[in-house]
């Protein structure tokens, strides 16, 4: 499943894992309209899904246009397609029909079928990992360019009027929260419905009944009173089931015919806040101590087996981590909601990756874009406290400033709830960050000791002071280490030269009362872009705290000694 939890318990819901029929197109030959039949399946390899390509030996440098096909069955029925991840532009073919096209690796998407006949269908998707100077990432991210089906493609079996999408936001007072559930219901039929809407929190419900034309959606707002809360806190979790649920007959023409439909997922109540130099959940401060986490292994590239999600959680915890920042894009659901129930504190971030003036304005559309569908699909993760506008881009122009303050008022537009922040690394460049103004707390990265020499407390300092009393949270920090490299001098790439510079980091950012926390850099040793070659050993980015196979390095032990005492 693509998610911990069941999500609905009125349609059938399928995923379509396993083997499907694979091309490589380098040449863009693109696709023809009887594609479907012409498909030269001999030719075709297979290639299991979800993975990315790369991960394939054969594929493994593999960047450009690629074909996926694949048939299913299905009785007379509407399906409801959706895409949770597909690197990194995608276009996919229902029989040989255009039925949705989407751009982004991380973010979802969705095709509905409307009223299917029964029998054999064919799904074909072209999906292209070539990236550019206006994509997101653009073309110089130095992370690995995953191509393919990297997330689980679901199907579900919807009847007419369906639960197309449900908001939860809340207010909380004391142990009363006041909660409002925004569910949009959309009709395929092409009579006019009438059907009993409940929405439920934990033991709570409310039901009205809402009419949606035919061949149309509506939306209906519900509120609910819930007594006696019980928090979702880092210590603990408490997380609550809302459900939209149609249910009711069909009043004229299709008697007996009754609605059932339900979609679900879950909440946490809590708050975020900021005071001063502290971050507050529920008005308590917490200590950041976190790792940054690329989804990257080498056996499936971009993709997220759920016994990689548990362990990679697991060693972060052992670590005595309570905080992931996800570096640098929308994580997989399912990965956000184990850290909603482990009671993680998490920061999620689109992938605006040093980005400049002219990409800033380029790129605005398809970041506002990709934020707006990123917090769409985790505005309930109560485990989310922050989302992050971009990394380390030109912050000191204005034109970045600019652009960032309308990624900002577009997140709010869809959840005022969390704090925002946006990585920067301007300080550490010599720079002045305009970028900070727009942020509820400072995401500051700088390499002090790996990628130049400088004090820690100077620069440190120097932040406190130019940007007033906002906290600051140091997200990445760290040095390489190539695995297994150990020297008696300590020098840098070894494992020791890694482990006592974050040890030093780590001990001065829980000194400084101004430093809400740190995330360091790397969880673990992950694949770059192979341009990066010859400045980043193995290619890979050697800064993990335990290597591309989760095998601890020594900087790993020094962080769980030094956060074991807490
Ligand atoms: C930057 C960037 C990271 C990574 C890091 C490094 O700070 O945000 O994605 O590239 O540098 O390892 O140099």
């Amino acid at each position: 499943m693509h998610r911990t939890f069941e999500t609905t318990t009125e349609r059938r819901q399928r995923v379509l894992n396993g083997a499907w029929e694979f091309l490589t197109d380098p040449e863009n030959e693109g696709y023809e309209a009887d594609y479907h039949e012409s498909f030269p399946a001999e030719e075709a390899d297979r290639l299991s899904v979800p993975s990315s390509w790369n991960a394939h030996t054969e594929y493994a440098d593999y960047v450009g246009p690629a074909w996926y096909r694949r048939t299913f069955e299905t009785d007379e029925e509407s399906l409801l397609f959706t895409f949770h991840g597909i690197a990194r532009d995608a276009t996919v073919y229902l029989d040989g029909e255009e039925v949705a096209s989407h751009e982004g690796s991380y973010t979802p998407f969705t095709a509905l079928a409307r009223h299917l006949d029964a029998g054999e269908h064919e799904l074909v998707v072209r999906a292209d990992n070539t990236r550019g100077e206006a994509t997101l990432p653009h073309d110089d991210a130095d992370w690995f360019p995953h191509g393919g089906i990297h997330r689980e493609v679901v199907v579900e079996t919807v009847p007419d009027v369906y639960v197309r999408d449900l908001a939860v936001e809340y207010d909380l007072y004391g142990d009363e929260a006041t909660v409002r559930a925004e569910v949009t219901l959309h009709n395929v039929g092409a009579r006019p419905a009438e059907p009993d809407l409940t929405v439920s929190v934990g033991d709570a419900s409310v039901t009205d009944s809402v009419t949606v034309d035919g061949m149309d959606a509506a939306t209906a707002t519900l509120g609910l009173d819930i007594e006696d809360v019980d928090r979702w806190s880092p210590d603990d979790p408490t997380l609550y089931d809302v459900t939209a649920r149609l249910h009711g007959e069909q009043a004229e023409e299709r008697e007996g015919d009754a609605f059932a439909d339900d979609l679900r997922d879950r909440i946490g109540f809590r708050t975020v806040s900021t005071a001063g130099r502290e971050i507050l959940i529920n008005g308590e401060p917490v200590d950041i101590a976190g790792v940054n986490r690329h989804e990257d292994h080498p056996e499936w590239g971009s993709a997220q087996p759920l016994r990689i999600q548990e362990r990679d959680l697991d060693i972060v915890q052992r670590a005595g981590c309570d905080a992931v920042r996800c570096s640098h894009y929308p994580n997989h659901p399912r990965f956000l909601d184990l850290c909603d129930e482990e009671g993680l504190l998490v920061i999620e971030e689109i992938p605006m990756w040093q980005v400049d003036e002219s990409t800033m304005v380029s790129s605005q559309e398809r970041a506002q874009r990709t934020l707006v569908e990123m917090i769409e699909r985790d505005r309930h993760h109560p485990s989310i406290f922050a989302w992050s506008l971009s990394n380390e881009c030109a912050n000191e122009h204005p034109t970045v400033v600019d652009g960032t303050r309308q990624l900002k008022w577009a997140a709010d537009g869809v959840d005022d709830s969390r704090l925002i922040t946006a990585a920067s690394n301007t300080d550490f460049e010599g720079g002045t960050d305009g970028v900070f103004d727009v942020c509820d707390f400072l995401s500051v990265n700088a390499y002090w000791g790996w990628y130049r020499d400088g004090d820690w407390d100077e620069f440190l300092d120097g932040i406190a002071e130019e940007y007033g009393e906002k906290p600051i949270v140091v997200t990445e920090f760290g040095a390489g280490a190539v695995p297994g490299e150990r020297t008696h001098e300590g020098r840098k790439w070894s494992e020791s030269y890694q482990a006592d510079l974050l040890a030093d980091c780590v001990d001065l950012f829980r000194e400084r009362d101004d430093v809400a926390g740190f995330t360091v850099w790397q969880f673990c040793d992950t694949l770059t872009d192979p341009e990066a070659a010859m400045t980043r050993p193995r290619t890979h980015n050697n800064k993990g705290i335990v290597d591309e196979y989760r095998r601890p390095k020594e900087a790993y032990r020094v962080l769980r000694d030094r956060l074991a005492d807490d």
